[in-house]
């Protein structure tokens, strides 16, 4: 008897979890899917023309697709501290790659957790060894490698066998499956390392896109005439700054196969040391490959090796910089393909659990990427390609499937976007705008027509002139400081390719008065300052 009423009881349980799946719950989950470099001229929703990104796309049709969405510096670990703080670099601290995060700010996460809410951390957050506000976590130290990657862990550290996007993603569904509790809401923080530099695919998806050709953009040739002193001398571009081994993975077995190709370039990094990329560029992340691993790579990698010796030498310029182009979509794009697979695991996971109903799943990068435009690869520059970021959020019975939002939307609102959301006050020093009336639709809410941008990390890689401006839908007005003062103007609606500065040009001046004076109260209103912009040149420190 014991026995039946036991079975029953069993029954009765299984029953009833079956009819209610998921404890009801207020407040929405958050996940947040963010990956480190993804242009959004590489996402289908916004421009299909390099790639079909059906996954990520899902996100855009299911939701909300914003076209106007920035950074507030184009580089990656202070675009992670505006994120986690809402707050402006001046202000929280972390200008560049190479200054420290002060972990004694308040952070989303944080609110979150005290909230009630159950918060993880899965894949690149790029600096620190312990975020807080997160219960579980794995993170890459640093940039972390595409192969067989090291992750940081709360209690122990771990090397994870297999391919980088897919271990990440294997991490965040292992922690939906065993370690998440359904009597609370979560915060899950799902952070891709592609498609950053050196851009190393799985071994299938180099193989698959080394035989893919893309169409190039209009202005890879840029010779930068119309532009000022900062396009000039950046070191982006694809022609003269990408490098052979570390970037387009040509291994010649000597030195002598390199032909007339020119000594890679020096960096100077943020302190002023040098730092001469080699055939170290190469070696470290192939390195990390075991002999299997290494077998399947070296199929594509002998491919591009003969087609380099055979072709290059008779190459003019022209046909150098479209070979490193291809050479450079092929990887760039491949790890995007690994990207979109990825995130498709997750979100059928949601669906078939019917998390996906009370869950805001979020699209976004740490900013954007020159995929060739204006001759270049990397970012930092308010130019629209790296100012930009892709940016979809949905959240079903809330935002209207395939709206689109052309507003100027920035990193900078995303904590109290998402504090909003889960009804937790934001702190009063929080500096962005909560973007939930523009995701319901109604936009009469939203009064900002203007956004603050300010790019610190120079001298360094890529040597990016320091700059900040102002931008709204129709105009963008910057100033370039510390070893140059110069002024540059784009009207952006008859010059999308931003190819012509028009500062000087008469019939902008009206344009400069008006756009002056508003970034002037722009640097008032978000406590930006002359004192400030000194304060952090590295020669004062
Ligand atoms: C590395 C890359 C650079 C890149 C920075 C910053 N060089 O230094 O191309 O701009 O990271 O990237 S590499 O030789 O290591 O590939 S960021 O996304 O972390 O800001
Ligand atoms: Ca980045």
């Amino acid at each position: 008897m014991k026995r039946i009423c036991n079975v029953i009881f069993l029954l009765s349980i299984i029953l009833f979890s079956c009819n209610n799946p998921e404890p009801k719950n207020e407040r929405p989950n958050i996940l947040f899917i963010m990956s480190d470099d993804h242009a959004y001229q590489a996402i289908s929703a916004y421009d299909n023309r390099l790639i079909q990104t059906p996954n990520i796309d899902r996100i855009a049709n299911e939701g909300i697709i914003f076209k106007n969405a920035c950074v507030t510096n184009s580089i990656c670990a202070p675009s992670r501290a505006v994120i986690l703080t809402g707050k402006h670099s001046h202000l929280n601290g972390k200008i560049d790659n190479h200054s420290p995060f002060d972990t004694t700010q308040v952070t989303f996460p944080q609110l979150f957790k005290k909230a009630g809410y159950q918060t993880a951390m899965y894949g690149k957050l790029h600096f620190g060894n312990n975020p807080k506000g997160v219960d579980d976590f794995l993170i890459l130290p640093g940039q972390g490698d595409y192969i067989n990657p090291k992750f940081l862990g709360k209690d122990k550290d771990t090397v994870i066998t297999g391919y980088v996007s897919d271990v990440i993603t294997d991490l965040t569904l292992d922690w939906f499956k065993t370690k998440r509790d359904k009597n609370k809401p979560f915060l899950m923080m799902y952070l891709h390392k592609a498609p950053h530099r050196a851009w190393w695919p799985s071994p299938e998806k180099f193989a698959e896109f080394y035989e893919k050709k893309f169409p190039e953009p209009e202005t890879l040739f840029d010779d930068y005439s119309g532009r000022g002193t900062a396009a000039k001398t950046a070191e982006m571009n694809i022609l003269t700054h990408m490098q052979y081994m570390h970037d387009s993975k040509v291994r010649p077995s000597t030195m002598e196969e390199m032909g007339d190709v020119k000594p890679e370039i020096v960096y100077v990094r943020g302190d002023g040391s040098l730092m001469r990329p080699n055939a170290s560029g190469f070696n470290r992340p192939f390195g990390r490959a075991n002999e299997e691993q290494k077998a399947k790579y070296n199929v594509t990698l002998d491919k591009i090796n003969n087609d380099f010796k055979e072709n290059w030498p008779n190459m003019n310029d022209k046909e150098k910089m479209q070979w490193k182009f291809q050479r450079y979509m092929q990887d760039y794009l491949a790890t995007i393909s690994s990207v979109d697979d990825n995130v498709g695991r997750v979100l059928d996971y949601l669906d078939e659990t019917g998390l996906d109903k009370n869950t805001i799943v979020v699209y976004t990068s740490d900013q954007g990427f020159y995929l060739g435009e204006h001759g270049w690869f990397d970012k930092r520059f308010i130019y629209d390609e790296s100012f930009k970021t892709p940016l979809m959020i949905k959240w079903p019975n809330v935002i209207k499937p395939g709206t689109t939002s052309e507003e100027m939307v920035q990193n900078l609102d995303f904590a109290q976007t998402f504090l909003e959301a889960a009804m937790i006050d934001a702190p009063d020093d929080m500096q962005g705008e909560s973007l939930i009336p523009i995701m319901k639709g109604d936009n009469d809410s939203w009064t900002r027509e203007a956004v603050y941008y300010h790019y610190y990390e120079y001298p360094s890689v890529h040597m990016a002139k320091r700059h900040y401006g102002i931008v709204n839908k129709e105009y963008k007005l910057t100033h370039f400081y510390y070893d140059i003062d110069e002024w540059e103007l784009y009207d952006r609606l008859n010059d999308p390719n931003e190819m012509n500065n028009v500062y000087n040009d008469p019939k902008y001046s009206e344009v400069v008065k008006k756009l002056s004076q508003d970034l002037k109260e722009m640097r008032v209103k978000y406590k930006d300052s002359e004192e400030l912009d000194q304060s952090f040149i590295y020669n004062n420190k």
